[in-house]
């Protein structure tokens, strides 16, 4: 790790002048592009686009950890809906740059096509970002901190939209090297949501280190009461994923085969290396799920890396089952579907130089890695038959009972395809519509016979047709194709629906769009736990047989409400708890009068409303610092009357069972504390040294060394929407100088002024007026808590969830289907706890679906 001048670098574009602010200049502008143009540099404004935001970040750390410098990564998302990426790599480099005077940190987040020099950090194997990636963040982040330990001190630098706040300035004493990375994503670009998803960017993180054997990653999201951090580390990465793809269903062969190998290539003349790793295990089901990765990054859509393994697979296969004479006269032939049956596979290459079909790397190209991962594979498999030829032999049969199968299947999809044309056609289940052109109809599949009933008394007759489905519907990633076509439920479905199913086309009874019936294809199930698994059967079926339909963006969700409440005359349907609390603040702030004592102003009522808005979003930050032991009130009342900001730091001291913390305005006051207590500034718990010739110790040498005063220092991220808040909230005159409760009461509520019921309740502070609105809100009312869509009347069915004025609905993408294939497979191997569990977590948060 040396800091000598780093090499010469190329040539940067827009040219820049010798001047640093010149300088300057042209690079903010270069970061403007990414603002207007947000679709060029990362992907659009929407959810997706949001995520790969982290991606982005990520990939850097990933980085680090391929060129062997980095171990672990911690990410963070915070209250406020900040998060943080955090390694311990070699840090950002800080020296200035010969040549344009800056920093290096500041030319990697600041500078467009900043290649060379501190474009790709000198790494052999790349996410392949080529450097554009945490420039962009910061370009559409509403703040963006970076935090880098390198030569024994931790830098810091800030900035909003792009632009440089605070410049680089050593904050404290670094006893390790690493990067921090915090930022909040600019609701003025990221206009759909800037909300992270949690259990996204789990699945990626749990991804990455799966794909990234040794790397340890921690997780945790902060916003719920009780943040429960998740630690994904595989000691086998590929291994143990493919072993995780098994889960619940029983392996052909105790321990997954793997072959990995190593070559230099030449590409373009330029000289490339290609690492190949590839895991596979099979089991007893009927689906299979390769899934590739080139540079960890996923390629849904396969490409050269898959062909070369398929093509070797059925070879291996087909060369082991003839040499040893396991096919009879009468076998069918064993094709590439038969010997992918049951299979899980896991191939993730690295290569210095990949080439993709796309921006968006969905497929990978490059010719010169299907024979490399086609030899490593066939020699790696015939080697591993040789060796195992019990395990050849039952592989052998499970092709050749997929083959058998295959035959079936065929004429099963022909019987199918023949009664859906013969006579009638049309399932007596199915009540369909009067209109005929299918562009302008719909199909709802409700489940249930009751509430199918209700819909179809409640329908719009004209457009809308219903078809109830009856129990449980045949588990369809657990049975062979001709066994899911045998269901009732499935053949009925498949009928109404036109189009056919699977692959191959019409003439075999393959899938054709064009003969839909109806393009909008709405999935109606109750909001249990139940419903959800019947969903998510639903999704497995029209994902593997029906993809088109999803493709063409016919498939969707609908959203019943999830609450009916009453108060007196008034009738309202809520569709989720945040609306339900919102609607208790409007409700527990109707009919009051709201006084501040100080001078007897009594608010109006959009000022009420503004108030409690805002108060109970601060409310919500102060989770940001009640769970370091401070308490909101206080910190509230540490406003900077000059600047209106609040402390961005608390440090925290416990010291045997006492405990104390001290907040500290910035990032200037954290490094005197620092100091003073002679702490280093990149670590998060240490202790203060009793001799300061020794440095601070790490909470595992404190444990050793049992020490007694722990100090923690913690970043308040949620410090800049707070201060937001009180800005706010002073304008609509609240009297926020003072949050602490005071002896003398500050503010009275009363409540249905006038009338008999008058009650008055004196608050002794500011943050009391929420909680006792809040409790107002609930006084006479009923909330009913739908399960299930049988209990609502066919009316209310429709003015809920079918009316086309009134409804959500939210449709299936294909991308994120894709994804949600190896969650689906979790989903639907054998009846076992971690399956219910998980859909009891996430309720098919219906996360892995666009609005
Ligand atoms: C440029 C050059 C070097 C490292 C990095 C960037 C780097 C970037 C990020 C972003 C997040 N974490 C990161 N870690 C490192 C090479 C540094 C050297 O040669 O010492």
């Amino acid at each position: 790790m040396s800091d000598a001048p780093e090499s010469a670098s190329a040539p940067i574009n827009p040219p820049l002048t010798e001047s640093y602010d010149a300088s300057k200049l042209g690079k903010l502008e270069g970061l403007e592009a990414v603002r207007k143009k947000p679709g060029m540099y990362i992907g659009g404004t929407d959810e997706r686009a949001l995520h790969h935001c982290v991606s982005e970040v990520l990939d850097n750390s990933v980085d680090e950890h391929l060129a062997g410098h980095c171990k672990r990564i911690d990410v963070s998302i915070h209250v406020d809906g900040s998060i943080s990426i955090r390694d311990d790599g070699r840090g950002i480099p800080v020296d200035i740059h010969p040549q344009y005077g800056i920093p290096g940190v500041e030319m990697v987040l600041t500078t467009l096509h900043s290649g060379g020099k501190y474009g790709q950090g000198g790494y052999k194997f790349s996410g392949g970002t080529h450097g554009v990636g945490a420039k962009c963040v910061n370009a559409v982040s509403e703040w963006f901190e970076v935090e880098v330990s390198r030569n024994g001190s931790v830098h810091h630098m800030k900035f909003e939209r792009g632009k440089t706040m605070k410049k680089l300035e050593i904050i404290g004493k670094a006893r390790g090297t690493g990067t921090l990375i915090t930022f909040k994503p600019d609701a003025e670009i990221f206009r759909e949501t800037t909300v992270f998803q949690s259990a996204r960017i789990a699945q990626r993180l749990r991804e990455l280190a799966f794909l990234n054997s040794g790397l340890e990653i921690i997780f945790t999201d902060e916003r719920p009461a009780e943040p429960k951090p998740e630690r994904y580390f595989y000691k086998d990465g590929a291994e143990e994923f493919v072993k995780q793809l098994n889960q619940g269903k029983t392996a052909l062969h105790p321990k997954p085969i793997r072959f990995t190998k190593e070559t230099k290539i030449k590409t373009d003349d330029k000289d490339a290396e290609v690492h190949v790793e590839v895991v596979l295990q099979y089991n007893d089901s009927y689906n299979d799920q390769v899934l590739c990765y080139t540079n960890t990054i996923h390629n849904p859509d396969g490409g050269t890396h898959l062909s070369g393994f398929r093509s070797a697979l059925t070879r291996a296969i087909n060369q082991f089952s003839k040499a040893n004479n396991l096919l009879k006269e009468k076998d069918p032939q064993i094709t590439g579907d038969d010997v992918r049956e049951g299979l899980a596979a896991v191939i993730s290459i690295k290569h210095s130089d990949p080439k993709f079909e796309s921006q968006t790397k969905v497929k990978l190209l490059s010719p010169e890695v299907e024979s490399i991962v086609g030899s490593v594979s066939y020699e790696g498999l015939m080697m591993y038959f040789e060796t195992n030829p019990p395990v050849g032999k039952r592989i052998v049969d499970k092709a050749l009972n997929a083959a058998r199968a295959r035959e079936a299947a065929r004429k099963a999809r022909e019987t199918v395809r023949k009664g859906a044309l013969s006579g009638g056609g049309l399932p007596g289940k199915l009540a369909d519509c009067s209109e005929r052109d299918p562009a302008l109809t719909e199909l709802y599949i409700v489940e249930g016979d009751s509430a199918g009933g209700s819909a179809k008394q409640g329908r719009d007759r004209r457009f809308q047709a219903i078809l109830p489905l009856r129990g449980k519907l045949i588990n369809t990633e657990k049975a062979r194709l001709d066994k899911v076509l045998a269901n009732e439920e499935i053949r009925t479905l498949i009928t109404a629906c036109g189009t056919g199913i699977g692959e191959g086309d019409e003439s075999v009874g393959g899938f054709n769009a064009a003969k839909a019936r109806y393009h909008k294809i709405i999935i109606m199930t109750d909001a249990d736990v139940d419903g959800s698994h019947i969903r998510t059967l639903l999704l497995t079926f029209l994902y593997r047989q029906m993809k088109g339909l999803i493709e063409r963006g016919y498939v969707y969700i609908a959203q019943p409400p999830l609450y009916k409440i009453k108060r007196k005359k008034r009738e309202q349907y809520v569709d989720n708890d945040d609306q339900l609390n919102r609607i208790l603040l409007e409700l527990g702030s109707e009919d009051i009068v709201l006084t501040r004592l100080s001078d007897g102003h009594t608010f109006a009522a959009a000022q009420i409303e503004q108030l409690v808005e805002n108060l109970a979003v601060l409310d919500k930050l102060g989770g940001g610092v009640t769970r370091y032991g401070a308490g909101l009130a206080e910190y509230l009342d540490q406003q900077d009357p000059a600047t209106h900001a609040l402390p961005r730091y608390v440090a925290r001291i416990r010291e045997g069972n006492k405990e104390s913390h001290e907040f500290l305005r910035d990032e200037h006051a954290r490094a005197a504390f620092l100091s003073a207590h002679k702490l280093n500034a990149d670590l998060t718990e240490q202790i203060e040294p009793a001799d300061p010739a020794v440095p601070a110790a790490t909470p595992a040498e404190r444990k050793a060394a049992n020490l007694q005063k722990r100090v923690t220092i913690h970043e308040i991220y949620e410090s800049t929407e707070m201060t937001k808040l009180l800005l706010a909230l002073a304008k609509i005159g609240l009297d926020s100088a003072r949050f602490t409760p005071t002896e003398q009461p500050r503010y009275t509520v009363v409540e249905n002024a006038g009338q008999k019921s008058e009650n008055k309740t004196e608050l002794a502070g500011p943050l009391d007026i929420v909680a006792q609105i809040r409790v107002n809100g609930r006084k006479g009312l009923s909330i009913q808590r739908y399960k299930g869509l049988g209990e609502m009347n066919p009316k209310q069915l429709f003015e809920t969830t079918m009316d086309p004025d009134k409804r959500r609905l939210l449709k299936v993408s294909i991308e994120d289907a894709a994804k949600a294939d190896a969650l689906f497979t979790l989903l639907m191997g054998d009846e076992v706890p971690p399956r219910r569990q998980f859909i009891e977590d996430n309720a098919l948060n219906v996360q892995f679906l666009d609005v």
